[in-house]
């Protein structure tokens, strides 16, 4: 029983599985530790392996990452063809 109790505690967590496999309290949901869960968990994180990566991050452009996770930061473009386009 003690055995089996231990061996629970010190298995490897598995994040995003909503099981605390180290024992913890918790389940690991945010693997990189940037403070914003993974989206795989329901958080806003889109790379939970990467701290510099989440939204509100700095962008920087043209160098293929999306550091800010595609939050829109733009207004919808004006005259763009789309159906919950209130038209005047
Ligand atoms: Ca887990
Ligand atoms: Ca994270
Ligand atoms: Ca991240």
């Amino acid at each position: 029983m003690w055995m089996m109790l231990g061996t629970l505690l010190f298995a490897p967590e598995i994040p995003y599985d909503g099981i605390d496999q180290d024992g913890d309290g918790a389940d690991l949901v945010d693997v990189d530790g940037d403070g914003f869960y993974s989206e795989l968990a329901g958080g806003s994180d889109c790379n939970d392996r990467d701290a510099d990566v989440h939204p509100g991050a700095t962008e920087i452009a043209d160098d293929g990452i999306e550091q800010d996770c595609g939050i829109p930061l733009v207004p919808q473009v004006p005259g763009w063809d789309s159906p919950w386009t209130i038209v005047e």
